[in-house]
């Protein structure tokens, strides 16, 4: 206990002024039963930069800095800066190009591992106004944060609390005061800040030290001058899925038990070498079913981040321009992370020229399209709906606004849709309205032939958004069945979809 004391405490103190308008915490008393806890997470919801945060579904990392022009993935802070001279950079067609895409935030490497900072930072030598580019007037995070205001994006930094250039790194007062000065440099001259992403790395500075990060400070900081933003990964608000393979887990809780917050608990799952084994993930992972909830202190709402590059790297590197991505896949992982209740943070790094490649270009714009005409068809627009216990039955089939629910106490329901004539479909979306909580627990879904229900496809959690595709079925009555949901389960839509290329 004096050790999450430590750790989770100041994180929850943090959280406190938003905790009191919302219910993104809440603590178990020893005397719960396991249904008392049941009920306490049925009823955890995100806070308001948290949900809108989720609403977003698709961001975009730019990993960019002296890197990409040495070609590295991990530079050891001793590059010699004077290569990093992007003469063609566009940072309005970075924007533009994802943000035609369907991607709503961007985050840019203000300063990665190696210590580079892509702004003139009072701070140190190591930085963009030493470079020829601009002639040393240059300010990328400037050039992004502008872009965004112009074409209403969000804005995020990455500022790598590892850096292997810093001759204070190790010696955790002076470091933890020159890291403060950069995020303040950063979260004061930028305009409004949406997200600021704390990379889980932590390796030895020149001098051979590790460092102890003051997260708890920072946290303070960045709530007090950009009270918007949200935290992520080494952070309370955002959760690294865990594994950079695209493909979450295919039950994934937001609720969780609050040690999941704890920093040594996120360093150390963090990646600690610039090559790594990716994690693949097995049915029956997960971090928040009923089991692992047992002996919680407290439940957080701690939202899922599948981040992954379009490329095999992070950075930009020119023997990987036939290795992007193509639309196709990126639309298989469009399922694996969104429809598995995880927003989707897509890496595309600049080239040498400051622009985002052709390549990447083609390959996400097919990706948009492929989307576009995969969802733009609900079938059951055309289907009548009927639950006998259902409240706002029609509305999932509708545009509305609103949300359909169960009445009662009942924690399960079968929704049943029918239409005169059969249609064809594939893809099936789910969506809960998570301002009330995440609550499904099991559900599938089945069609009506020859005198039978057969299923289709089933699932465990839903959250903000759950997509399953299966082998083409032609029917006109289909149910969704909720076999076990943890209180009255809500939905704000049910979608059957049509592709013909199928992920
Ligand atoms: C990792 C870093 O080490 C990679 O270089 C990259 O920035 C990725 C998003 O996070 O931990």
């Amino acid at each position: 206990m004096p050790f999450l004391n430590k750790l989770i405490f100041p994180l929850l103190l943090l959280a406190g002024s938003a905790r009191a308008q919302n219910n993104s915490f809440t603590s178990i008393s020893p005397g719960d039963t396991e249904a008392d806890i049941i009920y306490k997470a049925a009823h955890v919801t995100p806070s308001p930069r948290q949900l809108r945060w989720q609403q977003l579904e698709l961001t975009a990392f730019f990993h960019f800095g002296v890197n990409t022009f040495t070609n590295k993935e991990w530079g050891d802070g001793k590059e010699d800066i004077s290569k990093f001279n992007p003469i063609e950079l566009d940072a309005e067609q970075w924007v533009k190009t994802v943000n035609s895409a369907g991607i709503k935030q961007v985050i840019i490497t203000a300063k990665h591992h190696d210590g580079f900072c892509l702004w003139p930072s009072r701070f140190t030598e190591h930085s963009i106004k030493n470079t020829p580019y601009k002639n040393g007037k240059g300010d990328i995070v400037k050039e992004v944060a502008n872009a965004c205001k112009k074409y209403g994006v969000g804005f995020g930094i990455y500022l790598s609390p590892w850096d292997r250039n810093s001759a204070y790194y190790g010696d955790s007062v002076k470091y933890n005061t020159y890291f403060e000065n950069q995020l303040t440099e950063l979260l004061s001259n930028y305009g409004k800040v949406d997200e600021v992403w704390f990379d889980g790395a932590n390796g030895e500075g020149p001098n051979g030290k590790k460092q102890v990060y003051d997260f708890n400070s920072w946290y303070k900081l960045i709530r007090k001058l950009q009270p918007q933003a949200v935290i992520a990964i080494q952070g309370p608000d955002v959760r690294w899925v865990g594994t950079e393979t695209g493909k979450g887990r295919l039950t994934e809780w937001s609720v969780l038990p609050v040690d999941e917050q704890q920093q040594k608990k996120i360093a150390d799952a963090s990646q600690k070498d610039v090559m790594v084994n990716p994690v693949v993930y097995k049915a029956g992972e997960d971090l928040g079913s009923r089991d692992r909830l047992k002996g919680a202190k407290g439940l957080v709402w701690y939202p899922a981040e599948t981040d992954v590059s379009i490329r095999p790297g992070w950075f930009y590197h020119p023997a990987e321009d036939a290795k992007v991505k193509s639309g196709q896949e990126l639309l298989n992982i469009y399922f694996t992370s969104v429809g598995r209740n995880s927003l989707l943070l897509l890496n595309i790094p600049p080239d040498t020229r400051g622009l985002i490649s052709d390549s990447d270009v083609k390959a996400l714009n097919n990706w948009a399209q492929l989307r576009e005409s995969l969802f733009k068809n609900n079938l059951l627009k055309e289907f009548t709906v009927r639950c006998a216990n259902g409240i706002n039955n029609q509305m999932l089939v509708s545009d509305q606004r609103s949300f359909w629910t169960t009445k009662g106490k009942d924690s399960t329901a079968v929704i049943e849709f029918e239409s005169p004539a059969p249609v064809s479909f594939n893809v099936l979306q789910l969506q809960e309205d998570i301002t009330k909580g995440q609550r499904i627990e099991k559900f599938s879904l089945q069609y009506f032939q020859d005198g039978k229900w057969v299923e289709i496809t089933s699932g465990t959690t839903v959250g903000y958004k759950r997509l399953l595709s299966f082998k083409p079925v032609t029917a006109g009555k289909v149910r969704l069945v909720i076999e076990s949901s943890r209180f009255n389960p809500t939905l704000t839509n049910v979608g059957l979809f049509k592709n013909d290329i199928t992920p």
